[in-house]
């Protein structure tokens, strides 16, 4: 899609968080100690989280205190979100060098693994590549049946095994399948599961040595998908499955639906990963790789 309609449609995707956040209709204000306490809860609202919301109070008072609020500390504030948001590693998947890349999908029921895995075909697919989808939710058959429909959409071959099949024996014949067809992207989908539950946790990881024995270098990534209407909830549950399973990234998703959109801060600070991609709608264009800038421009616009 063309950034312009990306950048309208994320800007409408975050208007709840936008409205939260709206420093314009502040400006004129002088900025003390109210000023600077009414910020603090509103980046708290967003989900910003208390220490990085503390930090930027800091620094703003360093800066401004006893000003007039105006575009100089509207600009300050964006600058800040931006460095606390931006990931040294950036939100491109990593490729395998020889061979398929495997991304491996994991988080709690519900989050939005498999809507965002059906973007993420998409997406690879418009760039020419070829994919595999493994449906290692055997839970409920419908799980399957739900991943099934997106990957006919797409014009992707889906691995799928009957209902309460073992999901570490799907992973290992989809990564066959991949292998055989030569195709160049492998993205399994897992049931969802919460962290306290620790024989689901251990199938998890099941599956992530079924892979790398199947494919060198495999998982190239393991997404963690965290529903960013959770909040700090979300991160708390996400910081056992990143021990767990080693997570390399993070989509977060439904922040169309949430004034929380302050919540990639969040992840980004206490899990230590990057933001790869984000949600904001349920239609197959409304996942995007995440760009720090791109996205507090649009938290202001
Ligand atoms: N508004 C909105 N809904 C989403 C987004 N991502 C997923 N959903 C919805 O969340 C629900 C659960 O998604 P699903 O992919 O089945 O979650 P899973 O259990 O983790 O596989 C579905 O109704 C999706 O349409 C998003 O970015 N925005
Ligand atoms: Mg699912």
């Amino acid at each position: 899609m063309a950034l312009s309609g990306w950048m309208d449609r994320l800007k409408k995707g975050l208007a709840r968080t936008a409205e939260l956040l709206n420093l314009r209709a502040w400006f004129g204000r002088k900025v003390d100690q109210s000023f600077l306490d009414e910020l603090e809860a509103r980046l708290i609202k967003a989900d910003v989280g208390v220490t990085a919301a503390g930090r930027i109070l800091d620094k703003v008072r360093d800066a401004f205190a006893d000003k007039i609020a105006d575009e100089n500390l509207l600009d300050f504030v964006k600058h800040e979100l931006v460095t606390l948001m931006e990931d040294p590693r950036g939100s491109e998947l990593t490729s395998a060098a020889r061979g398929p890349s495997v991304y491996l999908v994991a988080g709690i029921n519900g989050s939005g693994k498999t809507t965002s895995i059906a973007k993420l075909a998409q997406r690879l697919k418009n760039e020419g590549r070829s994919i595999v989808l493994a449906a290692c939710d055997t839970f409920r058959a419908a799980a399957a049946d739900q991943l099934a429909i997106w990957a006919e959409r797409a014009g992707c071959d889906i691995v799928r095994g009957s209902e309460g099949a073992d999901p570490a024996s799907v992973a290992h014949d989809a990564c066959q399948r991949t292998l055989a067809k030569n195709a160049q992207v492998l993205i399994v989908d897992t049931a969802g599961r919460l962290h306290t539950q620790t024989h689901l946790m251990r199938e998890l990881e099941k599956i992530r040595n079924v892979v790398s024995r199947q494919i060198p270098g495999a998982p190239h990534e393991v997404l963690l998908v965290i529903d960013g209407t959770n909040g700090q909830n979300a991160i708390r549950q996400a910081d056992v499955f990143t021990k767990s399973i080693q997570c390399t990234g993070v989509i977060l998703t439904k922040l169309d639906g949430t004034a929380k959109g302050g919540s990639v801060v969040g992840v980004r600070q206490t899990l230590n990963l990057p933001v790869k991609f984000i949600g904001i709608g349920e239609g197959i264009d409304d996942l995007q790789p995440f760009d720090a800038p791109q996205f507090v421009e649009s938290l202001f616009a």
